[in-house]
């Protein structure tokens, strides 16, 4: 042993390896468990998914307060090669569509591949390895060729900036992270919201608490939910003759389709589907003056079209009352209305919707060159067909920017994403690709034709909504029938992007 004053010198410890994975997927939801499914089946297999929580589901793991349920039928809620036959309703809560995840899980065998309390924190891009890092909050970074970006739009909650929101003394809930804990019954609550989430909390909380207040600060157009309670012949007939399940889904498919007529552009259906929510309105609320308080005062469609049997009912019972005067502050108590009430209560629901990156990273992404996608999106997200950014080489998003639906299932949107991004990665890793990029002009081309078309839509009429920028960028949504999106996605065009091959042979390590 050589020593150096006086000390044995100490051998350098050997640097730590760390493997490089073909695929790492952000989030065990819908999107991301399709995408893993549909990449195993093209032969991919050296996947890992990388999920914040401790159980797959994503927003349906989440949304556990009373009453979360789809507003989209069951049966279109399904991915078109897992249906379900068992549906139990035409529109099921979200404990049945949280059991239909687990179904995926165990009978696509996905389970080895899950890394659970995994919080991705940011991205950066090794151009000279082909390989993404991926830092994850207080463990090891973990390293991938490709990455999916599938953590979902609506995962954060957002808590709206009211003043004196910290000073509250009661109890305070948000809808997306409910507390199954809270005892409500004879309780005074406040609910602050009138969205598609706090349309379902509504009713349940009305039959247990002392008193409601519904605090509006915009009304929702809303028509009826056609939910009926699935009988057992229909389940066997489902699960004997898939084909008859089939020929269901695309009846409700095309029947959602021709909503869009209305909902997305301004057209004779629009008006049509005002009259009917008006008369809804009417035949559910007899009371004059909150009818007028509930009646909304832009283009059926410009915010989400909501649907429910039992919200107006709700808001006629005697322990219910909707407030339409704006939230002045918080308080120690309560909430203080403009008109210079002070609402008492125990509890304060916040129904106030998510933080959806629709001017910002989900979390930092530093691409080729060092480039920041904060940066390039602080104007408002853009992408190429929602899945792929230009500088960001072998990152793969899904509901990505302007892929969002407004009249039928997120599936018919999330499914032809997945097929697509599996095709980007088969071309990576079949052609040993060091980088697959897109190019910046066909983006470019791509969301200067999608904001012409957006311009014409209901969306960007003039209300506010989640879907727009403070600046009235429309980030979020697709111009155009799930169909037309669907066929823009069946093409992979290589002529759209710029491919890379390594120099030398791509090696499977990295240093940890
Ligand atoms: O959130 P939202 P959500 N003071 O943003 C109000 C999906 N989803 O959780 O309209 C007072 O729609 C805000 O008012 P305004 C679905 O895609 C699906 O309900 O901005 N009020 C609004 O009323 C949906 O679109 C299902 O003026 C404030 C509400 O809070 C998306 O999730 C079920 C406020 C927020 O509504 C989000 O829905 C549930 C403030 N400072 C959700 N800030 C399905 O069934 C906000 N609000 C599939």
């Amino acid at each position: 042993m050589s020593a150096v004053n006086g000390h044995a010198a100490r051998k350098t410890p050997a640097t730590r390896k760390a493997r490089v994975l073909d695929v790492a997927i952000i989030g065990a939801g819908f999107s991301g468990l399709g995408t893993a499914i549909r990449l195993r089946e093209q032969g991919i297999t050296d996947i890992a998914i990388l999920e914040r929580g401790d159980d797959v589901g994503g927003t349906w793991r989440d949304n556990t307060y009373p009453g979360a349920a789809c507003d989209i039928p069951s049966n279109l809620y399904s991915f078109s090669f897992a249906q379900n036959p068992r549906w139990s309703r035409g529109y099921s809560g979200s404990a049945e569509i949280l059991d239909y995840v687990h179904h995926l899980v165990d009978r696509f065998e996905l389970r080895p591949l899950m890394r659970f309390r995994h919080n991705v924190k940011g991205l950066e891009f090794d151009e000279a390895r082909g390989a993404w890092t991926i830092s994850i909050a207080g463990k090891r970074n973990v390293h991938a060729r490709c990455v999916v970006a599938a953590q979902g739009p609506l995962a954060n909650p957002s808590l709206p900036d009211i003043p004196g929101i910290d000073s509250f003394g009661g109890e305070v809930i948000h809808s997306a992270r409910w507390d199954n804990d809270y005892d409500f019954d004879g309780k005074r609550v406040a609910v602050i919201g009138t969205g598609a989430s706090a349309i379902q909390i509504v009713p349940e909380l009305a039959r247990r608490v002392d008193f409601l207040k519904v605090f509006q600060r915009t009304p929702a157009w809303i028509l009826p939910r056609l939910d009926y309670s699935a009988p057992d012949w229909n389940k066997t007939l489902f699960d004997k003759w898939p084909a008859s399940q089939t020929a269901v889904r695309n009846a409700l498919f095309y029947a959602h389709e021709a909503m869009a007529t209305g909902v997305i552009w301004n057209t004779p259906v629009t008006r049509l589907l005002e009259g009917l929510a008006k008369a809804f309105l009417r035949h559910q609320v007899p009371d004059a003056w909150v009818r007028r308080q509930l009646t909304p005062q832009y283009r059926i469609g410009c915010k989400r079209l909501l649907i429910s049997n039992d919200y107006y009912p709700a808001l006629m019972r005697d322990n219910v009352k909707l407030y339409d005067w704006p939230i002045d502050k918080i308080c120690e108590k309560g909430i203080r209305s403009a008109e210079g009430i002070e609402h008492q209560v125990d509890c304060i629901v916040f129904a106030t919707g998510f933080s959806v990156p629709k001017a910002a990273a989900p979390f930092p992404i530093t691409g080729a060159g060092g480039r920041q996608l904060d940066n390039e999106w602080a104007r408002g997200a853009a992408a190429y067909k929602s899945v792929n950014v230009a500088g960001y080489p072998n990152l793969f998003m899904t509901l990505g920017p302007n892929a969002g639906p407004g009249h039928n299932s997120a599936l018919a949107y999330i499914e032809p994403q997945i097929d697509y991004i599996v095709q980007g990665i088969g071309t990576i890793l079949e052609y040993d690709l060091r980088a697959l990029d897109v190019r910046a002009d066909a983006q470019a081309k791509h969301n200067a034709e999608l904001q012409k078309r957006l311009a014409r839509t209901n969306w960007n009429s003039g209300c506010s909504s989640w879907y727009l920028t403070e600046d009235g960028f429309n980030a979020t949504m697709y111009p155009g029938f799930a169909t037309q999106y669907r066929a823009q996605m069946k093409a992979f065009v290589n002529a759209d992007y710029r491919a890379i091959r390594h120099n030398a042979e791509f090696s499977r390590t990295v240093d940890a």
